[in-house]
């Protein structure tokens, strides 16, 4: 009797007691369609309207629809570049400013259906559709909100019109991933014919809450983007730059599209309470549209590497944009920049130096939460410390010394985003030598430091607003010096 009670103190103490619960969600955290959004990482923005025919970049809004007239369009070749790019998506400004529709709504004449275009026939939206399927990429659309050809823009008639057409637009072309909810407004317009400027409350007038529960209705999965989400913030910026800090976080109830928010928006606010992860737009030329005189300012390989590096690198989406030409294709020299980019993206993360390779960290919060779990190429599995503490270090071991130059961190964002503080360093030539000093981390960042061979790198949590979660640690010896 008392062997039995001995063996069974034994089993329970292996087994019951010894179980490690997990950490606890810390502040915000993502939605399952931010989590999804999260991991598309790069797509492209496709800026198409009048003004490539009229070689402007904001349309007054009394274009003759007749301009619009592709003679060679081809969403297939968007879809074909964009995949063959390495990106997930294609997001198309459906009507910009201009107010013209790249599809044929039925509540404006302002539209595809009046040009030449395939006789009045075409319908661009519907053809991206098609595409995106054939390339299995996803697709969002861009509506701009002011809108210069409308005669009751500035109205509350107008707000029923621009839902109309988010219905048409949310219900006729299957599953959106993103819908884009631009906050420009420069007041003046063609107004069906007014040719006078307009001004609106940016805070008020446009009733945004109500215009959202209609994209929540049609498209649940679908994310929405303005200067303030309510899912995706503009990162403050249209030159491609994320900041080095960046907080998925931001006081959203605070804000509005088209208000004066560019500094904030960058960092996000550290005690933000919603998640509100940053997108970073920009274009691959000068303008967002096509303007010939740009065919020879197309950004190199290695300048949209850089942006790479400052997007992508620094916990935010890449939103790219490759405006098509007169033909409707993407320009030749477009064309070849982002493909060469992909080729620089394969070389510079071609091996994973840290994969499988043996990790230790102190603390550990117990079994199941081990340093192994940041090489083990699983984002499900995380390293992480005990509630009460804050800070903490993983060591990777490399064997002999390897030469690394990049290296990539992620967090176990479904718990929220904490890290506050991190470096890392590297052993080598016997003793520690800090690569690099950091802040926030998030769903993931991207940092480059001079070549150093190590035997180990070691990255260390200084500061977290809770015990920290590690999903996912890389380390590569990109080309160059
Ligand atoms: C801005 C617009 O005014 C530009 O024309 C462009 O569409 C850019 C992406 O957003 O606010």
């Amino acid at each position: 009797m008392k062997k039995n009670l001995l063996l069974l103190f034994f089993v329970v103490s292996l087994t019951g007691c010894s179980k490690v619960t997990s950490p606890e969600p810390f502040g915000p955290v993502p939605s399952e369609r931010q989590l999804f959004w999260h991991e598309m990482e790069y797509y492209m923005f496709v800026h198409f309207t009048v003004n490539t025919f009229t070689d402007k970049e904001w349309g007054y809004g009394d274009e003759k629809e007749s301009v619009f007239n592709p003679t060679a369009l081809d969403c297939r070749q968007w879809a074909k570049v964009a995949k063959d790019a390495g990106m997930k998506g294609i997001i198309i400004t459906a009507k910009h400013h201009d107010g013209f529709c790249l599809w044929p709504s039925q509540y404006t004449e302002h539209s595809v259906k009046n040009s030449v275009w395939k006789d009045g026939k075409g319908d661009v939206l519907r053809e991206l559709r098609t595409a995106c399927d054939e390339y299995g990429l996803k697709m969002g659309v861009y509506l701009s909100p002011w809108d210069r050809n409308s005669a009751v823009y500035g109205t509350p008639e107008y707000l029923v019109y621009y839902r109309n057409q988010l219905n048409e637009l949310l219900t006729n072309y299957g599953d959106i991933f993103e819908v884009w909810f631009d906050g420009a407004n420069g007041g003046d317009g063609y107004y069906g014919g007014a040719r006078e400027k307009r001004k609106i409350d940016n805070k008020t007038y446009y009733d945004w809450a109500n215009t959202h529960s209609i994209v929540r209705k049609l498209q649940p999965s679908a994310v929405m983007f303005s200067d303030a989400g309510p899912d995706i913030r503009w990162v403050g910026n249209e030159s491609g730059m994320g900041s080095l800090t960046n907080w998925c976080l931001l006081k959203k109830d605070e804000m509005y599209p088209g208000g004066d928010f560019a500094k904030i928006l960058g960092e996000g606010h550290e005690d933000g309470n919603y998640w509100v992860p940053a997108e970073v737009d920009v274009s691959i030329r000068k303008g967002w549209f096509y303007h010939q005189t740009q065919d020879s300012l197309v950004r190199s390989p290695e300048n949209l590497l850089e942006l790479y590096y400052q997007s992508v690198g620094r916990n935010s989406n890449l939103l790219l944009n490759i405006p098509p030409d007169r033909r409707g294709l993407l320009h030749e020299n477009d064309v070849k920049s982002l493909l060469a980019l992909n080729e620089l993206l394969k070389k510079e993360f071609d091996n994973n130096i840290a994969s499988g390779k043996k990790a230790s960290a102190k603390p550990v919060r117990g079994k199941g939460y081990e340093a192994s779990n940041v090489t083990d190429g699983n984002p499900e599995t995380y390293w992480s410390t005990r509630d009460d503490q804050s800070s903490g270090e993983v060591i990777i071991d490399l064997g002999n010394e390897t030469e690394v130059n990049r290296i990539i961190l992620q967090e176990y964002i479904k718990l929220g985003q904490r890290v506050q503080e991190f470096n890392v360093s590297a052993f080598s030539s016997g003793e520690w030598k800090t690569l690099i000093d950091g802040t926030t981390i998030g769903y993931k960042v991207i940092r480059k430091f001079p070549v150093v061979s190590a035997s180990k790198v070691k990255i260390t949590i200084s500061k977290s607003k809770a015990c920290p979660v590690i999903a996912n640690i890389e380390l590569y010896r990109a080309p160059g010096e």
